[in-house]
């Protein structure tokens, strides 16, 4: 009975070490099959909880388990992220609106609404320049002051109850009387040269024939910013006569049938706009449109009826224009990007 009761006791301990070895075998294989890289059925990850991996390029990487890579994701607001001065500007079209007379001995350098369908000019050319009040509908002349031979008249503004003129290759200006066009000061400017001249309400807005626009203090004429006028990163050159309009500096760009749009902020062209038709209609015969002096010069807006009026240098036409965006059918070689930015000497 003794006997059969130790042998009884003997295997059970068997059993139960048996069992406890087996169990421990199956820990093993599941640990030694990941480790190796084997799969039991082919379905298992081949890549263990944390072990380290290395990617394609070599960089050691961390996987919990191996599945086809995530898209990566667009940064949040990507477009916000360019820089501002290599955003692209926008290509604009235009519709004639009317037309009317433009006086052809005027070689305008300056263009400014007066109101009541009127218009303050600047003429240039030395023995020729003057400061003149013009109407819009018949483009006759009705006030008009001629300058010194001396002088060769440049950009022309309507800020503060006076009219503020540039002279061309001087840092100097005339002040007038809006009424009589009578000389009542005169000023200087940090500028190397007078081109351009309009105002924000607040500052005298200059350009002289560089990249460079430039804003005064109207009080003393103190260089409040200077801005580079760029696209793409490169500097626009030739800024020649301003208008602001509607938050933004237009400038007719010297020898093309340009204007750029400018920030008043960072200087960033922020739209172009190519009118070659308009010297096409203004010129009726070809030896006038290949006279390299009588190129698109004049911008003038109307705030409270909005319109926007151009004109050139010697030209018998004004335009008042309607600026809009192109329509899909434009958008081909002639209005693209490239080929404005190549008309427009960039
Ligand atoms: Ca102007």
């Amino acid at each position: 009975m003794w006997k059969w009761a130790v042998a009884a006791f003997a295997f059970v301990v068997i059993v139960i070490a048996a069992l406890a070895v087996g169990f421990g075998k199956r820990r093993v294989h599941r640990s030694s099959s990941s480790a190796s890289g084997a799969s039991s059925n082919g379905t298992e990850p081949s890549v263990s909880v944390d072990a380290p991996v290395r990617s394609p390029s070599g960089t050691a990487a961390n996987l919990s388990v191996v599945s086809p890579p995530a898209p990566a994701a667009p940064p949040p607001n990507a477009s916000s992220q360019v820089p501002d001065a290599m955003k692209e500007p926008t290509v604009y079209a235009f519709e004639v609106v009317k037309t009317y007379p433009h006086d052809l001995a005027a070689f305008t350098e300056g263009l400014v609404y007066a109101g009541n369908d009127t218009f303050y000019e600047s003429t240039g050319l030395y023995g020729h320049s003057s400061i003149r009040l013009a109407e819009l509908h018949t483009g006759k002349v009705r006030q008009q002051r001629n300058m010194d031979s001396q002088w060769f008249g440049e950009g022309l503004t309507l800020f503060g109850g006076k009219l503020w003129q540039l002279v061309y290759k001087f840092n100097y200006g005339f002040v007038y009387d809006p009424v009589t066009l009578d000389v009542v000061g005169n000023f200087t400017t940090t500028m190397s040269d007078g081109w351009g001249l309009t105002h924000d309400g607040a500052n005298l807005i200059g350009s002289d024939g560089t990249a460079f626009i430039y804003f005064f203090d109207p009080a003393d004429f103190r260089e409040t910013k200077r801005l580079r006028v760029t696209d793409a990163g490169f500097g626009v050159h030739q800024i020649n006569e301003l208008e602001y309009i509607n938050g933004e500096i237009w400038a007719n760009i010297w020898l093309t049938d340009c204007i750029a749009r400018i920030s008043p902020e960072t200087g960033r062209v922020l739209g172009w706009m190519h009118l070659p038709d308009l010297k096409m209609s203004a010129l009726s015969n070809a030896a006038a449109r290949a006279d390299g002096d009588k190129v698109l010069n004049g911008i003038a807006y109307d705030v409270e009826s909005d319109r926007i009026f151009v004109t050139g240098k010697k030209w018998p036409l004004l335009f008042e224009i309607k600026v809009r965006g192109l329509t899909s059918n434009e958008m081909n070689n002639a209005n693209s990007l490239a080929a404005v930015r190549k008309a427009c000497h960039l």
